[in-house]
Protein backbone atom coordinates (compact mmCIF):
# COMPACT_ATOMS: atom_id res chain seq x y z
CA UNK A 1 0.00 0.00 0.00
CA UNK A 2 1.29 3.31 -0.89
CA UNK A 3 -0.25 6.13 1.67
CA UNK A 4 -2.10 8.71 -0.30
CA UNK A 5 0.08 11.64 0.56
CA UNK A 6 -2.66 15.18 1.56
CA UNK A 7 -2.78 18.68 3.02
CA UNK A 8 -5.22 19.35 5.19
CA UNK A 9 -6.53 22.70 5.47
CA UNK A 10 -8.42 23.49 8.37
CA UNK A 11 -9.95 25.74 11.41
CA UNK A 12 -9.65 23.83 14.22
CA UNK A 13 -12.42 23.72 15.23
CA UNK A 14 -13.68 20.56 17.38
CA UNK A 15 -13.93 18.32 14.39
CA UNK A 16 -11.12 19.84 12.45
CA UNK A 17 -8.68 18.53 15.22
CA UNK A 18 -10.14 15.20 15.04
CA UNK A 19 -9.88 15.46 11.66
CA UNK A 20 -5.94 16.00 12.48
CA UNK A 21 -5.82 12.97 14.48
CA UNK A 22 -7.32 10.82 12.38
CA UNK A 23 -4.79 11.54 9.17
CA UNK A 24 -2.14 11.53 11.75
CA UNK A 25 -3.05 8.34 13.22
CA UNK A 26 -3.52 5.80 9.80
CA UNK A 27 -1.15 4.25 7.85
CA UNK A 28 -3.17 5.17 4.46
CA UNK A 29 -2.33 8.72 4.74
CA UNK A 30 0.58 10.48 4.49
CA UNK A 31 0.29 14.17 6.00
CA UNK A 32 2.53 16.39 3.82
CA UNK A 33 1.38 19.85 5.43
CA UNK A 34 -1.26 21.49 7.81
CA UNK A 35 -2.54 24.49 7.20
CA UNK A 36 -5.38 27.13 8.73
CA UNK A 37 -8.05 29.36 7.30
CA UNK A 38 -10.48 31.89 8.82
CA UNK A 39 -13.34 30.08 10.06
CA UNK A 40 -14.67 28.59 12.97
CA UNK A 41 -12.57 31.10 15.22
CA UNK A 42 -10.34 34.01 13.87
CA UNK A 43 -6.41 32.81 11.90
CA UNK A 44 -4.70 33.43 15.12
CA UNK A 45 -7.00 31.20 17.39
CA UNK A 46 -7.58 28.20 14.95
CA UNK A 47 -3.82 28.33 14.10
CA UNK A 48 -2.88 28.01 17.83
CA UNK A 49 -5.18 25.83 17.93
CA UNK A 50 -3.81 23.47 15.39
CA UNK A 51 -0.47 23.28 17.03
CA UNK A 52 -2.07 22.32 20.81
CA UNK A 53 -3.58 19.67 18.60
CA UNK A 54 -0.40 18.66 16.79
CA UNK A 55 1.13 18.83 20.24
CA UNK A 56 -1.45 16.03 22.10
CA UNK A 57 -1.54 14.24 19.02
CA UNK A 58 2.14 13.86 18.68
CA UNK A 59 2.66 15.46 15.00
CA UNK A 60 5.80 15.97 14.04
CA UNK A 61 7.52 16.85 11.16
CA UNK A 62 4.90 18.00 9.02
CA UNK A 63 5.10 21.77 8.34
CA UNK A 64 2.25 24.29 9.47
CA UNK A 65 1.33 27.21 8.04
CA UNK A 66 -1.23 29.81 8.78
CA UNK A 67 -3.10 31.56 5.25
CA UNK A 68 -6.16 33.85 5.38
CA UNK A 69 -7.53 36.09 7.63
CA UNK A 70 -10.52 36.69 6.28
CA UNK A 71 -12.71 35.73 2.83
CA UNK A 72 -12.48 37.31 -0.16
CA UNK A 73 -14.88 39.23 -0.29
CA UNK A 74 -17.65 39.44 2.74
CA UNK A 75 -17.09 40.25 6.18
CA UNK A 76 -15.63 37.61 8.61
CA UNK A 77 -17.67 35.24 10.31
CA UNK A 78 -17.26 32.92 13.45
CA UNK A 79 -18.37 30.01 14.91
CA UNK A 80 -18.11 30.97 18.30
CA UNK A 81 -21.36 29.13 19.31
CA UNK A 82 -20.45 26.14 18.11
CA UNK A 83 -16.69 26.23 19.33
CA UNK A 84 -16.50 28.60 21.98
CA UNK A 85 -14.31 31.65 22.33
CA UNK A 86 -11.22 29.53 21.68
CA UNK A 87 -12.44 27.83 18.30
CA UNK A 88 -11.83 24.61 20.23
CA UNK A 89 -13.48 25.33 24.47
CA UNK A 90 -13.18 22.03 26.72
CA UNK A 91 -10.16 20.54 27.62
CA UNK A 92 -7.54 21.95 28.16
CA UNK A 93 -5.27 22.88 25.69
CA UNK A 94 -1.20 22.89 25.91
CA UNK A 95 1.45 25.57 25.31
CA UNK A 96 1.69 24.36 21.27
CA UNK A 97 5.32 22.81 21.50
CA UNK A 98 5.77 24.15 17.98
CA UNK A 99 5.46 27.02 15.57
CA UNK A 100 4.61 27.59 12.42
CA UNK A 101 6.55 27.91 9.47
CA UNK A 102 6.62 31.63 8.88
CA UNK A 103 5.47 31.04 5.10
CA UNK A 104 1.71 31.91 4.09
CA UNK A 105 -0.46 28.81 3.67
CA UNK A 106 -0.97 29.21 0.08
CA UNK A 107 2.65 29.25 -0.55
CA UNK A 108 3.03 26.02 1.27
CA UNK A 109 -0.17 24.33 -0.65
CA UNK A 110 1.73 25.67 -3.80
CA UNK A 111 5.11 24.50 -3.03
CA UNK A 112 3.86 21.11 -1.92
CA UNK A 113 1.98 20.03 -4.89
CA UNK A 114 4.41 21.49 -7.39
CA UNK A 115 7.10 19.50 -5.93
CA UNK A 116 5.39 16.18 -5.64
CA UNK A 117 4.59 13.83 -8.60
CA UNK A 118 1.76 15.18 -10.91
CA UNK A 119 -1.18 13.43 -9.82
CA UNK A 120 -0.01 12.77 -6.24
CA UNK A 121 -1.17 15.22 -3.88
CA UNK A 122 -4.86 15.31 -2.65
CA UNK A 123 -6.21 18.40 -1.48
CA UNK A 124 -8.62 18.10 2.00
CA UNK A 125 -10.20 21.18 3.01
CA UNK A 126 -11.75 21.43 6.37
CA UNK A 127 -12.70 25.11 6.25
CA UNK A 128 -13.72 28.09 4.45
CA UNK A 129 -11.94 27.55 0.93
CA UNK A 130 -10.00 31.24 1.05
CA UNK A 131 -6.92 29.60 0.46
CA UNK A 132 -7.49 26.81 -1.74
CA UNK A 133 -8.90 29.83 -4.27
CA UNK A 134 -5.93 32.12 -3.42
CA UNK A 135 -3.46 28.89 -4.18
CA UNK A 136 -5.23 28.21 -7.79
CA UNK A 137 -5.24 31.54 -9.07
CA UNK A 138 -1.47 32.18 -7.95
CA UNK A 139 -0.44 29.33 -9.50
CA UNK A 140 -3.24 27.79 -11.47
CA UNK A 141 -1.05 24.76 -12.44
CA UNK A 142 -2.06 23.31 -9.54
CA UNK A 143 -5.63 22.40 -10.66
CA UNK A 144 -4.20 19.75 -13.19
CA UNK A 145 -1.13 18.66 -10.53
CA UNK A 146 -3.58 17.16 -7.97
CA UNK A 147 -4.71 13.89 -7.78
CA UNK A 148 -7.85 15.28 -6.71
CA UNK A 149 -9.93 17.79 -3.88
CA UNK A 150 -11.81 15.95 -1.17
CA UNK A 151 -13.67 18.63 0.84
CA UNK A 152 -16.01 18.67 4.10
CA UNK A 153 -18.55 21.83 2.74
CA UNK A 154 -22.30 21.87 1.69
CA UNK A 155 -24.58 19.99 1.35
CA UNK A 156 -27.44 19.00 -1.36
CA UNK A 157 -30.02 18.55 1.24
CA UNK A 158 -29.62 22.09 3.51
CA UNK A 159 -28.20 23.76 5.48
CA UNK A 160 -26.56 24.37 9.22
CA UNK A 161 -25.70 28.34 8.87
CA UNK A 162 -28.58 29.13 6.55
CA UNK A 163 -31.58 26.77 5.48
CA UNK A 164 -30.08 27.04 2.61
CA UNK A 165 -25.91 27.20 3.39
CA UNK A 166 -23.52 25.01 5.08
CA UNK A 167 -20.78 27.12 7.05
CA UNK A 168 -17.44 26.32 5.59
CA UNK A 169 -19.50 27.43 1.93
CA UNK A 170 -21.64 30.58 3.32
CA UNK A 171 -18.23 32.52 4.52
CA UNK A 172 -16.17 32.63 1.94
CA UNK A 173 -19.22 31.88 -1.14
CA UNK A 174 -16.46 33.64 -3.93
CA UNK A 175 -13.86 31.14 -2.45
CA UNK A 176 -16.39 28.38 -2.89
CA UNK A 177 -17.40 29.35 -6.63
CA UNK A 178 -13.76 29.09 -7.64
CA UNK A 179 -12.71 26.25 -5.95
CA UNK A 180 -15.77 24.12 -7.31
CA UNK A 181 -15.77 25.98 -10.71
CA UNK A 182 -12.48 24.55 -11.38
CA UNK A 183 -10.98 21.15 -13.53
CA UNK A 184 -9.93 19.25 -10.66
CA UNK A 185 -11.92 16.22 -9.52
CA UNK A 186 -13.74 17.51 -6.48
CA UNK A 187 -15.73 15.86 -4.06
CA UNK A 188 -18.26 17.53 -1.55
CA UNK A 189 -18.67 15.53 1.44
CA UNK A 190 -21.23 17.74 2.43
CA UNK A 191 -23.92 17.68 5.75
CA UNK A 192 -25.67 14.99 3.42
CA UNK A 193 -22.82 12.35 4.96
CA UNK A 194 -21.85 14.62 7.86
CA UNK A 195 -25.16 14.98 9.95
CA UNK A 196 -24.56 11.09 9.95
CA UNK A 197 -21.31 10.72 11.72
CA UNK A 198 -22.95 11.46 14.50
CA UNK A 199 -20.86 10.48 18.13
CA UNK A 200 -23.51 7.97 19.56
CA UNK A 201 -22.78 6.72 22.95
CA UNK A 202 -21.13 3.33 21.97
CA UNK A 203 -18.88 5.49 20.11
CA UNK A 204 -18.21 7.63 22.92
CA UNK A 205 -17.70 4.72 25.24
CA UNK A 206 -15.35 2.68 22.67
CA UNK A 207 -13.14 5.93 21.90
CA UNK A 208 -12.72 6.46 26.30
CA UNK A 209 -11.83 2.81 26.37
CA UNK A 210 -9.07 3.38 24.31
CA UNK A 211 -7.57 5.08 27.48
CA UNK A 212 -4.68 7.06 25.95
CA UNK A 213 -4.15 10.99 26.47
CA UNK A 214 -5.54 11.84 22.81
CA UNK A 215 -8.13 9.84 23.27
CA UNK A 216 -9.25 11.48 26.50
CA UNK A 217 -8.87 14.63 24.53
CA UNK A 218 -11.16 13.49 21.47
CA UNK A 219 -13.26 12.62 24.42
CA UNK A 220 -13.57 15.82 26.21
CA UNK A 221 -13.53 17.57 22.28
CA UNK A 222 -16.82 15.67 21.79
CA UNK A 223 -18.69 16.54 25.40
CA UNK A 224 -18.13 20.28 24.69
CA UNK A 225 -19.32 19.49 20.71
CA UNK A 226 -22.16 17.67 22.07
CA UNK A 227 -23.54 20.27 24.71
CA UNK A 228 -22.98 23.45 22.41
CA UNK A 229 -24.76 21.23 19.22
CA UNK A 230 -27.43 20.11 21.52
CA UNK A 231 -28.11 24.03 22.85
CA UNK A 232 -27.71 25.56 19.29
CA UNK A 233 -29.47 23.45 16.88
CA UNK A 234 -31.35 20.76 19.13
CA UNK A 235 -29.37 17.62 18.25
CA UNK A 236 -29.15 14.38 20.38
CA UNK A 237 -25.23 13.47 18.97
CA UNK A 238 -23.05 16.24 17.69
CA UNK A 239 -22.51 15.66 13.78
CA UNK A 240 -18.54 15.33 13.40
CA UNK A 241 -17.64 16.65 10.02
CA UNK A 242 -14.62 17.22 9.03
CA UNK A 243 -12.97 13.94 9.69
CA UNK A 244 -15.80 12.67 7.31
CA UNK A 245 -13.48 13.89 4.47
CA UNK A 246 -10.24 12.74 5.32
CA UNK A 247 -12.48 9.15 5.91
CA UNK A 248 -12.85 8.98 2.45
CA UNK A 249 -9.58 9.36 1.40
CA UNK A 250 -8.52 6.47 3.97
CA UNK A 251 -11.24 4.00 2.38
CA UNK A 252 -13.36 4.89 -0.84
CA UNK A 253 -15.83 2.08 0.89
CA UNK A 254 -17.24 4.03 3.75
CA UNK A 255 -19.20 6.16 1.99
CA UNK A 256 -21.41 6.09 -1.25
CA UNK A 257 -20.54 8.99 -4.13
CA UNK A 258 -22.01 10.17 -6.85
CA UNK A 259 -20.90 12.16 -10.01
CA UNK A 260 -23.04 15.24 -10.31
CA UNK A 261 -22.75 19.30 -11.08
CA UNK A 262 -22.15 21.41 -8.70
CA UNK A 263 -22.44 25.05 -8.15
CA UNK A 264 -22.06 27.64 -5.57
CA UNK A 265 -24.98 30.60 -5.44
CA UNK A 266 -23.73 34.15 -5.19
CA UNK A 267 -26.58 35.72 -5.83
CA UNK A 268 -30.14 34.49 -3.84
CA UNK A 269 -31.17 36.35 -1.03
CA UNK A 270 -32.40 33.36 0.76
CA UNK A 271 -29.85 30.71 -0.78
CA UNK A 272 -26.55 33.12 -0.46
CA UNK A 273 -23.80 30.16 -0.51
CA UNK A 274 -26.28 27.15 -1.34
CA UNK A 275 -23.78 24.46 -3.20
CA UNK A 276 -27.00 23.51 -5.99
CA UNK A 277 -26.62 20.26 -7.06
CA UNK A 278 -28.28 19.16 -10.61
CA UNK A 279 -29.97 15.98 -9.91
CA UNK A 280 -32.29 16.17 -13.26
CA UNK A 281 -30.52 13.70 -15.04
CA UNK A 282 -27.38 11.16 -15.33
CA UNK A 283 -24.16 14.19 -14.98
CA UNK A 284 -22.37 14.79 -18.20
CA UNK A 285 -18.87 13.50 -19.50
CA UNK A 286 -17.13 16.45 -18.26
CA UNK A 287 -18.50 16.80 -15.12
CA UNK A 288 -15.45 16.74 -12.31
CA UNK A 289 -17.91 17.40 -9.58
CA UNK A 290 -18.85 14.78 -6.72
CA UNK A 291 -20.96 14.45 -3.80
CA UNK A 292 -21.32 12.02 -0.80
CA UNK A 293 -24.14 10.78 0.00
CA UNK A 294 -24.55 7.91 2.57
CA UNK A 295 -21.86 7.19 5.26
CA UNK A 296 -21.34 3.42 6.97
CA UNK A 297 -21.57 4.80 10.70
CA UNK A 298 -20.33 1.86 12.05
CA UNK A 299 -17.02 2.01 9.59
CA UNK A 300 -16.40 5.53 9.81
CA UNK A 301 -15.67 5.18 13.66
CA UNK A 302 -13.78 1.91 13.51
CA UNK A 303 -11.10 4.59 11.56
CA UNK A 304 -11.15 6.92 14.13
CA UNK A 305 -10.76 4.61 17.35
CA UNK A 306 -8.10 2.46 15.13
CA UNK A 307 -6.01 5.72 14.31
CA UNK A 308 -6.51 6.50 18.30
CA UNK A 309 -5.21 3.32 19.62
CA UNK A 310 -1.88 3.53 16.94
CA UNK A 311 -1.04 7.23 17.85
CA UNK A 312 -0.85 5.30 21.73
C1 LIG B 1 -19.55 23.18 12.54
C2 LIG B 1 -18.83 24.17 11.89
C3 LIG B 1 -19.39 25.43 11.76
C4 LIG B 1 -20.65 25.68 12.23
C5 LIG B 1 -21.39 24.69 12.86
N1 LIG B 1 -22.66 24.90 13.29
C6 LIG B 1 -20.82 23.44 13.03
C7 LIG B 1 -17.51 23.94 11.19
C8 LIG B 1 -16.89 22.54 11.25
O1 LIG B 1 -15.53 22.64 11.62
C9 LIG B 1 -17.02 21.97 9.85
O2 LIG B 1 -15.82 22.10 9.10
C10 LIG B 1 -18.06 22.79 9.16
N2 LIG B 1 -17.79 24.12 9.75
C11 LIG B 1 -19.48 22.31 9.33
O3 LIG B 1 -20.38 23.27 8.91
CA1 LIG C 1 -13.81 22.88 10.00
Amino acid sequence: MTARKIILDCDPGHDDAIAMILAHGSPEIELLAVTTVHGNQTIEKVTRNALAVATIAGITGVPFAAGAHRPLVREPEVAESIHGESGLDGPVLPEPAFAASGMHAVDLIIDTIMGNEPGAVTLVPTGALTNIALAVRKEPRIAERVKEVVLMGGGYGGGNWSAAAEFNIVIDPEAAHIVFGERWKLTMVGLDVTHQALATPDVVAAIAAVGTAPARFVGELLEFFGQTYKDAQGFDYPPVHDPCAVALVIDPTVMDVVKVPLSIELTGTHTLGMTVADFRSPAPDDCTTHAATKLDHAKFWALIVDALERIG
